[in-house]
């Protein structure tokens, strides 16, 4: 450990601790912009600036290390006033629409300005660079008048995703970010996983916006408007609405969609379900009769979108099922419509998810089991969250309400589906019980949980070893496929999630500050979520789900059936 003084007072710190670091352990926060822990340890933005005993200049706080006997000031006024005029200048190249501004309220630029007194947020007002608006992508808006050239974004892209596909073009004033040959963001090899938009400090990254598309749906008698939510999405609002991190508000959740005005609440963890029974044959289909293995989840679409653009000989690795979102579409439309004798063009299917590629997802080829689209809205939680807040629905004073039959009934199975490993835990506990016939003493399958990158387990199953592989985050799948492809490993089922730590930390869920996602395990605190309310249930295993026994026995007979292909399977692209 290594002793310097902070503001005059003693602290200790790990050696290896930059100054950034040491302060935080002294209960300093030193502000940061661009600052990524692991990320994006770059000291560009100057927001971190200190006086260090000695120094001729102002030193970045980010990466300076820490050594023995150092004296560090973190609010002298040089430095102040530094940070001010970095605010100042960002602000005279910044599009101010802070009043109405997607971010206002949670824009880690304006929370700096106000904490730092910037009132003078015209000093150095003249030119502005160009406003570019890039609307080009399925699922996102980037617009360059809000950008603040930290580089969250792009180093989460190519460093956590592997993806780089945007990065900063020009130099000096002219700079900005943007892809390669200034194609729209819609050209590239984007996957939609919106980790970019779940960085940014500003508004200049944002999810496409469905709410007044949706509310027109709503207000109009001729359309039966229904809404899923993602498993995800439960342990993350509640953020929104001033609850701690770590917060089910399940109950409350359906309680406002319901005021809202939709016409049925139902659950993206019924077809959670729905694809576990169909996942789980399609897995003891392949290893009892020779097909490709390893089989690879399909729920996450901007996985498969990066499969089919990064690992192209890889697609018939690819699980057949739609996603949950696509199968509770998918059945709305046909199953629930013809049960319930409504025309499925007059289903307007909504669904809440905490990923930015489920708007992307729904618009692929093969996505429409009843000749309609099976979901037509797919919204980010933060969309619920502005929404439920734009009708003036008092959140916090909601009672906790449940969601509609049929298509609102789950197990534990389908809702830890949303951390990393969930949906290979559930997968497990159908699979083990339909191949030995005996229940499990235990249905918990803890080597697969936790928010490691990559994880691996194996089981012996009714006398067969099955080796399963879990990874999170497109880098760490990239590199558990080149173990695959090279022979290295040999796993017979392997789940993948395109965002670190799955859905959880999705890039539509509610933005965390760098302040906190540096110091607070966001994916393990949201993940327990998920795990607490699957122990909390009485039936934790997909095929025991008596509404998912009820539409096998009254429309899809058996797992794998004809109609159950027609329904809830998919293709791929190469
Ligand atoms: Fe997920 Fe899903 S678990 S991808 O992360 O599989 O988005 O939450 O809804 O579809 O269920 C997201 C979350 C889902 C789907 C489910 C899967």
């Amino acid at each position: 450990d290594i002793t310097i003084k902070i503001n005059g007072m003693d602290v200790t710190a790990p050696a290896g601790s930059t100054i950034l670091e040491a302060a935080r352990l002294a209960h300093i926060e030193i502000p940061t912009l661009c600052y990524l822990k692991e990320i994006n340890e770059i000291g560009a933005c100057r927001m971190c600036v200190v006086e260090v005993k000695g120094a001729r200049t102002l030193v970045t706080a980010c990466v300076y290390p820490i050594n023995e006997g150092m004296e560090v000031w973190t609010n002298t006024p040089k430095v102040v006033e530094s940070r001010k005029k970095t605010l100042q200048l960002l602000l005279s190249n910044h599009r101010k629409e802070c009043l109405s501004c997607v971010r206002s309220g949670n824009c880690e630029l304006q929370q700096l300005c106000r904490d730092l007194g910037v009132t003078d947020e015209q000093k150095y007002d003249g030119e502005m660079l160009e406003s570019v608006i890039d609307t080009s992508a399925a699922h996102m808006i980037r617009d360059n008048s809000k950008c603040i050239l930290c580089r969250r974004c792009v180093a989460v892209c190519e460093k956590v995703q592997g993806i780089g596909v945007i990065g900063a073009n020009e130099r000096g004033f002219k700079t900005y970010i943007g892809s390669a040959f200034d194609m729209g963001l819609g050209e590239t090899s984007c996957v939609s996983c919106g980790q970019c938009i779940a960085v940014c400090p500003t508004g200049a990254l944002r999810e496409k916006d469905y709410i007044d598309e949706v509310l027109e749906a709503i207000a109009d008698p001729e359309k039966y408007v229904c809404v899923q939510t993602a498993p995800a999405v439960r342990a993350a609002l509640g953020e929104e609405f001033g609850y701690p991190m770590g917060t089910d508000v399940e109950g409350k959740m359906a309680a406002a969609l319901r005021r809202i005005g939709f016409d049925k609440v139902f659950d993206t963890d019924f077809s959670a379900d729905l694809t576990i029974m169909e996942e789980a044959h399609e897995f003891l289909d392949r290893v009892q009769n020779g097909g490709v293995l390893p089989m690879i989840t399909s729920c996450s679409p901007g996985w498969i979108k990066y499969c089919e653009h990064y690992f192209p000989d890889m697609t018939e690795n690819l699980s057949s099922c739609k996603s949950p979102q696509q199968m509770f579409g998918a059945v709305l439309k046909t199953y629930y419509a013809e049960k319930m004798g409504i025309d499925p063009k007059n289903i307007v299917s909504v669904s809440i998810m905490p990923c930015t590629a489920k708007k992307f997802e729904i618009g692929r080829p093969d996505q429409s089991a009843a000749g309609v689209p099976d979901v037509d809205y797919a919204m980010t939680t933060r969309e619920l969250a502005r929404m439920i807040k734009r009708l003036g629905i008092r959140f916090n004073e909601l009672p906790d309400e449940g969601f509609d039959d049929p298509l609102g009934e789950s197990t534990g199975a389908a809702v830890i589906f949303g951390a990393t490993g969930g949906v290979m835990e559930a997968a497990l506990r159908t699979a083990v019980e339909t191949l030995t016939g005996e229940e499990l003493p235990n249905p918990d399958f803890v080597d697969v949980r936790g928010t490691k990158g990559i994880k691996e387990a194996s089981y012996n199953v009714a006398g067969m070893d099955v080796k399963v592989a879990v990874a999170s985050g497109l880098g760490n799948a990239r590199e558990l496929l080149e173990k695959v492809k090279s022979g290295e490993a040999d796993y017979h089922f392997i789940e993948i999630m395109g965002c670190p730590g799955g859905c959880v930390n999705g890039g539509g869920q509610p933005q965390v500050s760098g302040s906190v996602r540096n110091t607070v395990d966001v994916q393990g605190i949201r993940a327990k979520v998920l795990y607490d309310n699957d122990a909390a249930k009485t039936i934790r295993k997909s095929h025991e789900n008596p509404s998912i026994k009820k539409v096998y026995e009254e429309y899809f007979g058996e797992p794998g059936s004809h109609k159950a292909h027609e329904v809830l399977h998919t293709t791929y692209v190469k």
